[in-house]
């Protein structure tokens, strides 16, 4: 059992005030514990925390490129497996990284079925670059290449199943978690690692700076994504959805008005028909996970 008061991820990186994915990092180590590998992906989790010669990271730490995380993992793995040795090989990956261009080498690790636990910090759209949007970039977000206005209300696609994609390659344990509730992130990890194969965990991470809201609410907004049903947390052993967690739903409105990205479905008029399209998909994520109390 991981010793949970351990700090493995420090104070003083360089992310910015009431950066999501930063406390998903702390917590993440929290339930990994010290006998971890961790392989990162080029993003703003990489650039925040090891700008040479200083790293935030108390346990190895490897980056090689933006696609390839899972690859650097898989021959981590082996490489150790043949020593006999036994650390937690994790990668800890961005939305673009997983959803997009590393998704190539996530499949061939996962086909294989190596050791190590996949995660994902996401904070849906490519941040580290200057808010690109990405497979995990929510409808109608706007970003720098889905930009709201005259002829659009923003990002035309749905974001991408990523955890049932994984389940789909027979990962013996996938979950969702959120910033909002880090024992829990520690809990699914701990089990993760303790877990053989490859196993995924994705992790509703808000970025301040990309979804334009207020740093003192970072907590909140992800609280808010979970009670709008618009992020589901739940856990899925070898394929079959297990403990999902129960909210009183509120409607989608008072997640999506806290955030600049959302705004113009608001102002200066309310966009009702789009509105109703963001509802009605929490509505089918409620109705998939029974999610309501
Ligand atoms: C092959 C390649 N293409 C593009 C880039 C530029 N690049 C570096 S980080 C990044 C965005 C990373 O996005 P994400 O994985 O979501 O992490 P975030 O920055 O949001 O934390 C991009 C496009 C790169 N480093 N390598
Ligand atoms: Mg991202």
């Amino acid at each position: 059992m991981a010793d949970k008061s351990v700090e493995l991820f420090e104070p003083g990186h360089r992310a910015c005030g009431a950066c999501g994915p930063a406390l998903a990092a702390r917590h993440i180590m929290k339930g990994s514990g010290p006998n971890t590998i961790v392989v990162a992906s080029t993003g703003c989790m990489e650039v925040f925390s090891t700008p040479y010669p200083e790293t935030a990271w108390k346990v190895p730490w490897i980056h090689s490129l933006f696609e390839n995380a899972a690859s650097v993992a898989s021959g981590v793995e082996a490489a150790l497996k043949k020593q006999g040795r036994d650390e937690h090989i994790i990668c800890i990956c961005g939305d673009g990284a997983t959803f997009d261009i590393g998704t190539m080498c996530i499949s061939g690790a996962f086909e294989r079925g190596h050791n190590i636990t996949y995660i994902c910090y996401d904070n849906e759209a490519y941040m580290n670059t200057g808010i690109q949007r990405s497979g995990a970039t929510p409808y109608d977000a706007s970003t720098t290449t889905s930009p709201a206005g005259v002829h659009s209300y923003g990002n035309k696609t749905m974001k991408k199943d990523m955890p049932a994609i994984l389940a789909a390659h027979g990962s013996p344990y996938v979950a969702t978690c959120s910033i909002a509730y880090p024992n829990d992130i520690a809990k699914k990890v701990e089990r993760a690692v303790n877990t053989p194969g490859a196993c995924y965990i994705q992790i509703h991470a808000p970025c301040c700076t990309g979804w334009g809201f207020d740093g003192a609410v970072t907590i909140d907004i992800a609280k808010m994504a979970l009670q709008s049903g618009l992020w589901v947390n739940y856990e899925m052993v070898d394929g079959v959805v297990e403990k999902v967690k129960k909210v009183k739903r509120k409607p989608v409105d008072e997640y999506l008005l806290e955030q600049k990205r959302f705004r113009h479905l608001f102002k200066p008029t309310r966009i009702e028909e789009e509105i109703a399209k963001i509802q009605a998909i929490a509505d089918a994520n409620a109705a998939k996970f029974g999610i309501d109390i």
